[in-house]
Parts: structure tokens; sequence; C-alpha cells
């Protein structure tokens, strides 16, 4: 088997963004489009010779060609080993999981996450280093500069490596290592939480549905929920990995779910509800007529995590990312815990999970994850809500009425702006910038500003500084707007504006969020000019 030598020339921007490379999936399948990043990985992390990589992905159009592509790439690159999940899929926390477990040098997982996926949608490719966790800013920037020096990338000549089924075979020198993408998965979950408890919430009676949204968690919620749990067969549904997710968005949000939302809503209706996305690192979580915001979910799990084996000695601390709601700081608080803001972004949890600085972490856009891998991971939130609804006895809705009763309730909403004139979005926010420092004391729709910043995150473990992280707006009575730019899109530009607002009146614990957030959402409107810079009435999404 030969190498070839392929010269090529810079593509511009190949820079990773909030969760690895995300583009067109046309974009990727151009000639030496995915050769071009792969190689700038390789060359961006110093080389991967003698290195043991994982690869697997969410199954989307593309994941088996570019599969095959990479590890042809990294026999040339001199590597000795790529562990690939059977098929070449893998979620991501089993991914961050095999990592760690098989002490790894990185892995390479294949997702736009909660991106649509077919040869017209999105495709993407994610790095993550030795902890299992995603590659930190220092990383991706080197494997950015990596891309605009590239002049040659390495391809072995040989024939497809086999995926189909578990086993070793040679690939040029390179050992091919094909694994079952859920065991090692399933039985760290078995070890973290109370299986003997939920057989039996699961055996009295207890009802569930879970919704794998045609991605990637199907085979994993099928193995743990129905196989080692015993719920009910069918329990699963859309548990078949498809390469287009059945046409759908995997983005488990009550718009993107609304099948779910919909089968939750009833005297008939199970008493849990969850759903997970593309590649399975996020959940959505509800109840018999109720819906837990994913903030509210962090704070609950923080509140509550004792309750399952795994975390029995408490929390060391816990994570969000500024945007996430600040009903986690109150249970932490409580707790006698450190509570830490991040940008948004796994890759800032990382270093304070090494560091044994926090122990969970969550982000406002449905991930929630702890130490026992480097990744948010969808399932983990949904079996240790299992554990918790199992040890309580209680209902979802009795479990979030006593929650706001004991910490207050933080009413909490998200607005996109999705595919606006990236120029337009980047007025809105420099315009707010340039103003921050006079903010303070005006008044927006009727609210006074108390504090305004453009979000800058000093990591407490390594000292990097991540600067222009989003623009904070404090406003009084506890109230909370956020302003900030996705970095996960691929057309134009995304502008999510986040909403909060502390309420601890007992009276006031069951309103409307949208109804409740109504003079925030109106100061947002008022402090930024949304509709007149994006020329657009409505979010297009509200979560
Ligand atoms: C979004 C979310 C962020 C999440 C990221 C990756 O990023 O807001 O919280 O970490 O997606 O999640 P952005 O830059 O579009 O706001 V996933 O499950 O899409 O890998
Ligand atoms: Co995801």
């Amino acid at each position: 088997m030969t190498i070839t030598t392929q010269a090529t020339t810079p593509i511009p921007g190949q820079k990773p963004g909030t969760s690895g490379l995300r583009k067109k999936t046309r974009v990727f399948m151009q000639p030496g489009y995915l050769e071009n990043f792969v190689q700038s990985v390789f060359n961006g992390v110093g080389g991967i010779e003698g290195r043991t990589l994982v690869l697997g992905g969410d199954g989307r159009h593309f994941n088996d060609r570019a599969a095959q592509i990479i590890l042809k790439m990294a026999a040339a690159a001199g590597a000795a080993r790529v562990i690939v999940g059977q098929g070449a899929l893998l979620s991501t926390p089993a991914a961050s999981h095999l990592i760690r477990l098989r002490k790894a040098d990185g892995g390479l997982v294949l997702s736009a996450s909660h991106n649509p996926g077919g040869p017209d949608a999105d495709f993407g490719v994610k790095y993550n280093i030795a902890n299992g966790g995603p590659a930190p800013e220092a990383v991706t920037d080197a494997i950015h500069r990596a891309s605009e020096g590239l002049r040659a990338y390495r391809i072995l000549d040989a024939a497809d490596a086999d995926l189909s089924r578990p086993g070793e075979a040679r690939l040029g020198e390179m050992i091919v290592e094909v694994v079952d993408p859920v065991a090692d998965y399933a039985d760290l979950m078995e070890r973290l939480f109370d299986f003997d408890t939920i057989r039996a919430l699961l055996a009295g009676g207890f009802r569930l549905r879970f919704d794998a949204m045609h991605a990637i968690t199907g085979p994993y919620a099928r193995a743990l929920l129905e196989d080692r749990l015993g719920a009910a067969p069918g329990s699963i549904v859309n548990a078949t990995p498809l390469p287009d997710f059945g046409g759908g968005h995997p983005d488990p949000n009550p718009v993107w779910a609304a099948d779910l939302v919909g089968a939750m809503t009833g005297p008939e209706a199970p008493d849990f509800g969850a759903a997970s996305d593309g590649d399975g690192d996020r959940n959505m979580i509800l109840g018999r007529d109720v819906y837990v915001t994913p903030s509210d979910s962090l704070a609950v799990l923080a509140a509550n995590a004792h309750l399952a084996p795994g975390y029995a000695d408490g929390l060391r601390g816990v994570a969000r990312s500024m945007p996430t709601s600040r009903a986690v700081d109150v249970v932490a608080d409580a707790l006698g815990i450190p509570c830490h803001a991040t940008p948004t972004g796994w890759k800032f949890f990382g270093n304070l999970l090494d560091a044994g600085q926090a122990t969970l972490c969550g982000e406002e856009s449905a991930g929630t994850g702890s130490d026992h891998v480097r990744e948010k991971d969808g399932l983990w939130a949904v079996l240790l809500w299992l554990n918790i609804l199992a040890v309580r006895g209680q209902s979802v809705a009795e479990i979030m009425a006593d929650h706001w009763a004991r910490f207050g309730r933080h009413y909490y909403s998200r607005h996109d702006y999705e595919g606006v004139e990236a120029e337009g979005a980047a007025r809105l926010i420099d315009g707010l910038r340039a103003r921050l420092a006079t903010l303070p004391g005006q008044s927006f729709a009727g609210l006074a500003v108390t504090a305004a910043e453009d979000f800058a995150y000093h990591d407490p473990v390594d000292g990097s500084v991540s600067r222009a992280q989003g623009v904070q707006i404090g406003l009084e009575g506890g109230a909370r707007v956020v302003f900030r730019l996705s970095g996960t899109g691929t057309e134009g530009a995304t502008l999510r504006v986040y909403l909060e607002l502390a309420e601890a009146d007992p009276a006031r614990l069951h309103d409307d969020p949208q109804t409740a957030l109504a003079p925030v959402i109106a100061a947002a409107e008022a402090l930024a000019g949304i509709t007149r810079h994006t020329g657009r009435k409505a979010p297009d999404v509200i979560t």
C-alpha cells in the first residue's frame, strides 16, 4: 500500500467554532475539504505518529465516507491505532468515555450535533483531546493556524476498512479496532446510577417515553432503558438512526420535539419524557404536563445528585455557561460549594472538571453533564433524573414545585433570530459594546440597568483569558438579558437573546414563562433594537 502526498492550498474558514468545524455537508464533500481540515488537525496537535485515536460519529449523511477518509489519513500520518465505533458510530459522550477508558491521545467525532443532516444540510468534525473533552481554544487556534499554512495532505491508498463488525485489522501499518459503540458507555452508566431502584420504579407502572429523534441515542437508549432497566418495549421512539434524521432537526427542545411535548400532555401521558440530540450530548426533560427548562434541570440535578450512588459523596462544585440561568447558583450557595460561570461551549468546563473544581456542569441549551466524561451527556441526565424520581417517589411536577418553593424560580427563555444578515447582527452587538459604560442607571422599557459587561472568562486553572463571550446586562429586580451570536450556525448569523427573571414570591411561582418575562423581553428590545438591526419582528425559535 502506498501513501500519496497530495498538494493542496489553504481553505479559508477552517476555524472550529463553539463545537468543532461545522459547514454545509456539500462543502465538506468537496474534494480536499475534509482532507485539508483533518490534516490541519493532525498538524495542529503536533502530529499523530505512534498515537491512538478514537473515531465515530452520529451517523449523518457523509459520516461513513468521512470515517474512511480519516482512517486512511491517520494511517498515512503514522497513527498506531484508531478505535472506531461499529459502523463508524459513536455518540459524543460515548466517544469521550472511550478516549478516557482506552487512554487514547484524542479523538474525532463526526457530527453537527443538533443541526439537521443530509446532503443539503450540515456536517461537522470535532477534535477531542486526551482528557476526552473538546479541544480548548489554544488547540483549536493551533488547528486553524495549521490550516492557513497547509500545502499538502497525506493519505493511504487502500481499500476501505471493514467497520461492520467488532474486531481488529490492519490498514497499512495502523491497527483499526472496531468496537461496540454502546457497551462500555452502558457499563459506565450502570456504575453511576442505582439500576435496581430505577428498575423497580419502571416495574411498578411508571411509564416513560424517550424520543431519539432518529439520531444516535436510539441504540444507547434501547440498551439502557429497555434492555437493562426493563422499560416497556416501545418506550423508545424514533430509535433508528437515519442519515437525515428523518428530515427533522434533532434538537431536543419544545419547538423541534413538539411531538414529544404533545405526547406528554393530558391524563394518559407517560410519567416521564425525554429526548436527545443528533450526537447524544443534549437532553430535554418533561413530566406529565410539565417541561423542565435546561437551566432548572441543572439546578434540580445539583440539589439531588447525592441520591445517585455515583454522587453520594456530594458535589465539589458546579459550573454553568454564563447565559445559563442562575437557578443553579442558588443551589450551590445552599450546598456551600463554588459555582463557576464559563463562556458558552463545553470546552470551557474541561479544566474545571480535570482539576476537581466542578462535579456537575450545564448549559441553557439542554446540555448537562458531570466529571464522568468530558462532554455533556444526554442519557446520563435522563438516568440521573430517573434515579432521583425513583428515590424520591414524586412526580416531575412535584419535584419542580418543591424546588421552586425552596430555592425560588428563575423564569428563563432564549429567543433565537436565525439566519439573519451578518452585518446587522454585528452592528447590534457592537452597538451594545460601545454603550456598556453608559448603560448602568439608564432605564429601558421601565427597567433600570444595574450592570453591563462584555463577558470575559479568566480560566482559574490554566490562566487563559477568553474575551468577548457575550454582552451581559443586569436589570433591576434580579432580571438579566444576554446577547450573543451563535458559533455553530452554517448560514448568516444567529442572534441569541437570553432572558431571565428571578422570582421568590410564592404566589408567582407558576406563571407562564413568556408572560412572566414580558418586561424583560421589552427591555431587551429597547436596549438593543433587535427589530431595527435584524429586520425581524419576532424570534424564529423560542425555547
Ligand atoms: C450552541 C449552544 C451551546 C452548545 C453548542 C454545542 O452553541 O448555545 O450551549 O455548547 O451549541 O452544542 P452556539 O454557539 O450556537 O450558541 V451541540 O449539542 O450542538 O455540540
Ligand atoms: Co450535541
